[in-house]
C-alpha cells in the first residue's frame, strides 16, 4: 500500500497532516523508501499489537503533530490495523510520546532526559497506572520524532519491544544534504532524475513530495539541506528564489529540517549592484547583513551559508587580495546576529600554483587555523582530490585544532558509476571516519575531529552531496538509497557500523527473512572493494573520463589544466606507474603525521594507498608476492568477478524480492558487470602499453585494441552540464 504523507496543512499550530493512501495496487516503484510499513509476519503481529495497542501524546506543535501521523502511518501499516490514538491516559500496551512540556504523563516519570540534549531521545518500558506502556520522550518535539522513526524502526527489523531501554542523540550538530542543484532543476552530478525543487511552482504549491523528502531525512537524522549547487547563481539570494525557498522551508520546518542556501561570492555585484565584492569593503559587509536580515525575515529558522569560493573558477576573497578567512568572516558576521552559520569549502586547488593539487588545500587552510569566526566551519573533502573510489584522508583533519572543521562526503556516485553500479558507500565513509590522523597521539580519528572530540569544539557537522532526485525511487536505484540512509545513520553516530547500518536498511527496506539479509549485506559490503578493484586498483585514483567521468580514461591528456587529466595522477612510464607524493617527489606526505604515513604504507593495507604515495616499477613485488603488474591485472579482473559475482547473488533472491524492485537491481547489476569489464580491459590495454609486459596466465586480454575504448564518446553524459 503505498501511502504519503500530504504535506502539514498548518505549519504553526495545530498541523494536521492528511493521509493520502494511494491505490493499493501501486508497484513497488521504490518510492517508500526505507520507511515501507508492510504488514509483519502473523508471528509477529499478536505481540506487536499487544505492545503497540494505542498511541497517547498531545500534539501542540507541527513537530508533535508530525510524530503522531509517522507513528499511525507506520503502525497502521505495520501491524495491518488502525492503531487508536488518544490524549488521555494510558492503556495497556500504549505508546506514550512527547516532552515533559507535551506530556504530564511523562513529565512525572522524570525521566534522564537531561543528558540527551536538544535532539536526543528516550525510549523505554515503563509501567504508569498499572500499565505497561513504552514511552518515547525527548527534551525537544524534533527529539520525539527522531525517537518515533527508531521505534518503528525497532519493528521494521522485528526486533522486541518489551523490556526496551534506548537512548541516543546525535555525536554531530549539523547533519545535512549538499545538493547540487541548479535553478532550472538540473542538477549537478546528479543521476536520478531532475531537481526536487519545483520553483516555478513555488511557494504556492507545496508537493507533498517535500514532506516525504522530510519524513526520509528526519528519519535517520538529517537536520539541514542546501537547496542549491555550490558553484551558485546569484540569483538564488533574490527576494524571487528567497521566496520559494522559504516555502520549502515551511514544508520541512514540522520534521527539523532547515535551510540553508550555497552564496555566490559576487551576489553583491551581481544582484546588489555594488563595485566590488571585497569581503572588508564596508558596503559589501552592509550588503550581507542587509541580505541575511531579509532572508531571515522570510526564513527564521534559516541556517545559514556554504561557500564555495576561489574554487574551480568561481569568485573569492582571493579575487579581492583577501583570505580565505576574511570571505567567510564577512558572511558569517552577517548571519551571526540570527544564530546562522558559513560552512565555507576547503576545496580548493589554485589556478597558478602547479604544486601536487592534493597537497593545495592544506597550504591555503592551515595557515589561516584560528582565523574563522566562531559560527564558520570549513568543510572538507574525505580526500584531498575529489570523492575517488579511495583516497587517504584529507590531511587537513587534525591539522586546524582551532577551527571545526566539517566532513564532506559525495553520496551521488560521480567517480562510482553513477546510479547504476551497485556500490554501498557506508564503507567508504567509514574507512575514513575511523582513519587515525595521529594528531594528539593514537586515538586522534577523524571521527573525532568531526564530531568536535579531538579539539573541543562545539560547532561541528557532516554534508553530504546528495542523490536525490525527481526518479520514482528518489536516488536513480534502490541500492543508492542505502547510501543516503547511510549517511544519515553516519552524520548522527561517526562511529557508526557500515555493516550494520546495511543490515538495518535492508530489513526495512525489502525483507528480515536471514537467507536473504545476510546474501544482500555480505554483497553490499563487498561492493567498493569490487568497484575500486575494477576502476583504479592498489591507489590510483581519477583516471575516468574527462568532464562527464563517466567510464574509463587513464589515457586523458591534455586540456586546460594537467591535474583534470589522468596522466597527471597515473605518471605511468616504461619504467612503472604511480605518484610520488613522498619526500623524493611531491612530498605531500608531509602533511600527515609520520605515524599516519606509516600506516598507509602499512603491508597489512594491502598496498591500497601503493600508487597513491610512490611510483612503483612494474615488476616491484606487492604484498601478495607478485608483480605490480601482475598484481593489477589480478586486481581488475578481481572486481569484475565479483561484480559477476553480485549478479549471481542477486539472481537467486528473487523470491524474497517485488518483481519491479528485483528486475531492476538484476538489469543493473548487467549494466555494472559490464561497465566494470569495459573499465578492466580499457586500463589494461593502456597501461600495457607502458609495461610492455604479458598478462599473467589465466588472464584474459582486452576484448577491444585500446583505439576502440579511446574513441568511445558519450554526448551528454548525465550529471555534467550541457
Ligand atoms: O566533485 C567535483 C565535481 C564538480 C563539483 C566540484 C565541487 C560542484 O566534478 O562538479 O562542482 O568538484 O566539489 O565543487
Amino acid at each position: 500500500m503505498l501511502k504519503s504523507v500530504a504535506r502539514t496543512i498548518s505549519v504553526v499550530g495545530i498541523g494536521c497532516a492528511l493521509l493520502t493512501a494511494a491505490s493499493a495496487a501501486q508497484a513497488e516503484d521504490g518510492y517508500d523508501l526505507w520507511l515501507r510499513y508492510r504488514p509483519v509476519e502473523t508471528a509477529w503481529r499478536a505481540r506487536y499489537r499487544a505492545e503497540a495497542a494505542a498511541l497517547v501524546g498531545a500534539t501542540p506543535s507541527p513537530q508533535l503533530a508530525a510524530v503522531r501521523t509517522e507513528l499511525q502511518h507506520g503502525l497502521d501499516g505495520l501491524l495491518a490495523e488502525t492503531v487508536p490514538a488518544t490524549q488521555s491516559a494510558p492503556s495497556e500496551g500504549a505508546v506514550v510520546f512527547g516532552t515533559p512540556a507535551s506530556s504530564p504523563l511523562i513529565a512525572q516519570l522524570n525521566l534522564p532526559l537531561q543528558p540527551l540534549g536538544p535532539e536526543g531521545y528516550l525510549i523505554r518500558s515503563v509501567v504508569i497506572q498499572g500499565r505497561h506502556v513504552t514511552v518515547i520522550a525527548a527534551n525537544s518535539d524534533i527529539g520525539v520524532l527522531y525517537g518515533a522513526f527508531r521505534f518503528l524502526r525497532q519493528i521494521q527489523t522485528r526486533q522486541p519491544l518489551d523490556r526496551l531501554d534506548i537512548a541516543d542523540a546525535p555525536k554531530v550538530k549539523l547533519r545535512l544534504l549538499n545538493h547540487w542543484d541548479n535553478l532550472d532543476r538540473t542538477i549537478e552530478r546528479g543521476y536520478a532524475g531532475a531537481s526536487l525543487w519545483d520553483w516555478q511552482k513555488l511557494p504556492d504549491y507545496l508537493d507533498p513530495r517535500y514532506t516525504d523528502y522530510a519524513r526520509a531525512d528526519a528519519s535517520i537524522g538529517i537536520n539541514g539541506t542546501v537547496l542549491n549547487n555550490v558553484n551558485a547563481k546569484a540569483e538564488s539570494l533574490t527576494p524571487l528564489f528567497l521566496r520559494r525557498a522559504a516555502g520549502l522551508a515551511d514544508a520541512f520546518r514540522p520534521y527539523g529540517v532547515r535551510v540553508y542556501l550555497s552564496a555566490r561570492f559576487t551576489a553583491p555585484i551581481e544582484i546588489g549592484g555594488l563595485k566590488t565584492a571585497d569581503p572588508l569593503d564596508p558596503q559589501v559587509k552592509a550588503w550581507w547583513r542587509a541580505k541575511a536580515d531579509e532572508i531571515y525575515a522570510l526564513i527564521p529558522d534559516f541556517g545559514g551559508f556554504v561557500v564555495k569560493a576561489n574554487s574551480e573558477g568561481e569568485p573569492g576573497p582571493q579575487d579581492y587580495h583577501r583570505t580565505h578567512a576574511d570571505g567567510a568572516n564577512a558572511l558569517a558576521q552577517a548571519v551571526a546576529p540570527h544564530h546562522g552559520v558559513v560552512m565555507y569549502r576547503a576545496f580548493v586547488y589554485s589556478q597558478d600554483v602547479p604544486d601536487d593539487r592534493a597537497k593545495q588545500a592544506y597550504a591555503e587552510f592551515k595557515p589561516l587555523d584560528g582565523q574563522f569566526d566562531a559560527n564558520v566551519i570549513v568543510q572538507v573533502k574525505n580526500g584531498a582530490i575529489d570523492f575517488q573510489p579511495r583516497e587517504p584522508f584529507h590531511p587537513l583533519f587534525g591539522a586546524m585544532p582551532r577551527t571545526p572543521l566539517m566532513m564532506e562526503f559525495q553520496i551521488t556516485k560521480e567517480y562510482l558509476g553513477f546510479s547504476t553500479h551497485l556500490v554501498y558507500l557506508a564503507p567508504l565513509f567509514e574507512e575514513t571516519l575511523r582513519s587515525d590522523t595521529y594528531a594528539k597521539g593514537p586515538g586522534s580519528t577523524v571521527a573525532k575531529v568531526v564530531d568536535g572530540e579531538l579539539d573541543g569544539h562545539a560547532l561541528t557537522g557532516m554534508a553530504g552531496v546528495a542523490n536525490t532526485g525527481t526518479d520514482r525511487n528518489w536516488s536513480g536505484s534502490i541500492f543508492d538509497q542505502a547510501n543516503w540512509y547511510a549517511f544519515g545513520r553516519l552524520a548522527w553516530d561517526p562511529t557508526a557500523s557500515s555493516r550494520e547500518i546495511a543490515q538495518d536498511w535492508t530489513r526495512m527496506t525489502f525483507s528480515n527473512d536471514p537467507a536473504f539479509v545476510r546474501p544482500v549485506v555480505g554483497m553490499m559490503m563487498g561492493s567498493r572493494e569490487a568497484a575500486v578493484d575494477y576502476m583504479t586498483p592498489l591507489g590510483l585514483h581519477h583516471q575516468m573520463a574527462r568532464s562527464s567521468h563517466y567510464g574509463p580514461g587513464p589515457w586523458v591528456a591534455g586540456g586546460p589544466r594537467p591535474d583534470w587529466t589522468s596522466v597527471y595522477f597515473n605518471k605511468a612510464d616504461d619504467k612503472g606507474i604511480g605518484f610520488d607524493r613522498t619526500a623524493t617527489g611531491s612530498d605531500a606526505v608531509a602533511q600527515y603525521t609520520s605515524q599516519a604515513v606509516k600506516a598507509f604504507d602499512d603491508p597489512a593495507n594491502q598496498d591500497r594507498f601503493l600508487l597513491w604515495f610512490h611510483h612503483v616499477s612494474w615488476d616491484a613485488r606487492t604484498t601478495s608476492g607478485r608483480t605490480l603488474w601482475d598484481e593489477m591485472v589480478a586486481r581488475y579482473s578481481r572486481g569484475v568477478s565479483e561484480t559477476a559475482d553480485m549478479g549471481a547473488t542477486w539472481a537467486g533472491l528473487g523470491a524474497y524480492v517485488d518483481p519491479e524492485r528485483f528486475a531492476q537491481t538484476a538489469t543493473f547489476l548487467r549494466i555494472q558487470e559490464k561497465e566494470a569489464r569495459w573499465w578492466r580491459d580499457a586500463c589494461i590495454a593502456y597501461f600495457q602499453t607502458f609495461s610492455k609486459r604479458p598478462l599473467p596466465t589465466g588472464y584474459a586480454a582486452p576484448e577491444h585494441p585500446l583505439a576502440y575504448y579511446e574513441g568511445l564518446q558519450f554526448p551528454f553524459a548525465a550529471g555534467t552540464a550541457h
